[in-house]
């Protein structure tokens, strides 16, 4: 079975919810970002030096770990291509879909993460602030042609990516006025995968809290 070490309302709900769309059930173990601790007791300094979710460990021989949210979804999803999750590698098509994805790490997900936890002086908060207004402006541009999602008519680990790194309430960003993208993000929450991700990932958080209680 595939064990997917997961962070409470972080960038893993996208491999969460990729691996939900394929119908795979992982194993989820949470990890305590702030306490260290994990849910099954796993030492995560072990399991990923670099101290961050989310990590997938396969279950070959090899038991091999995969780091980096759009690697190990964008793996996931070309084990199934019939899926449609993304793009067929080699092909131009898949270079701008890997190119919208580092964009998402780049220009969004890494740069809420400073704002979210306060690291950062007035002016630097106000210019990454509006890094991230230009970022969104940008997706809310590609949906303005009425398309459901990013790419297309059909829901992509992109599209999972934007969900897992939906943090602008929490970082300060004011974004709410992109009526595209909230529509998109609607359309979004209202997917299966996507719930089943938010159930999953209360159940083992609760799970946690209650072993470190015991
Ligand atoms: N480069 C990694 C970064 C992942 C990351 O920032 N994970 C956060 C949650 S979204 C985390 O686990 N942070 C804990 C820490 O860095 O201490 C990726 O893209 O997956």
């Amino acid at each position: 079975m595939i064990k997917l070490y997961i962070a409470n309302q972080t960038c893993s709900q996208t491999v969460q919810i990729i691996a939900n769309e394929l119908g795979l059930k992982p194993q989820l173990i949470h990890y305590d970002v702030f306490g260290k601790t994990t849910s099954n007791d796993d030492n995560f300094a072990e399991i990923n030096p670099l101290g961050y979710v989310p990590v997938l460990v396969l279950d070959n021989d090899q038991k091999d770990l995969l780091s980096e949210t759009i690697t190990i979804s964008s793996y996931l999803a070309d084990q199934h291509p019939e899926s449609e999750l993304a793009p067929a590698r080699g092909t131009l098509e898949r270079v701008k879909f890997d190119q919208l994805l580092t964009f998402l790490a780049t220009e969004i997900a890494q740069k809420h993460i400073p704002l979210m936890r306060k690291l950062m002086t007035e002016d630097g908060a106000e210019w990454t602030r509006n890094k991230l207004v230009s970022a969104y402006t940008v997706l809310d541009q590609r949906l303005a042609d009425g398309r459901a999602y990013l790419t297309g008519d059909v829901f992509t680990v992109a599209d999972a990516y934007v969900f897992g790194t939906w943090w602008h309430e929490r970082s300060g960003a004011p974004i709410t006025h992109l009526k595209n993208l909230m529509a998109y993000k609607a359309r979004i929450d209202a997917r299966a995968s996507v719930k089943q991700a938010l159930k999953d990932e209360a159940e083992i958080v609760a799970v946690h809290e209650e072993r470190k209680s015991a």
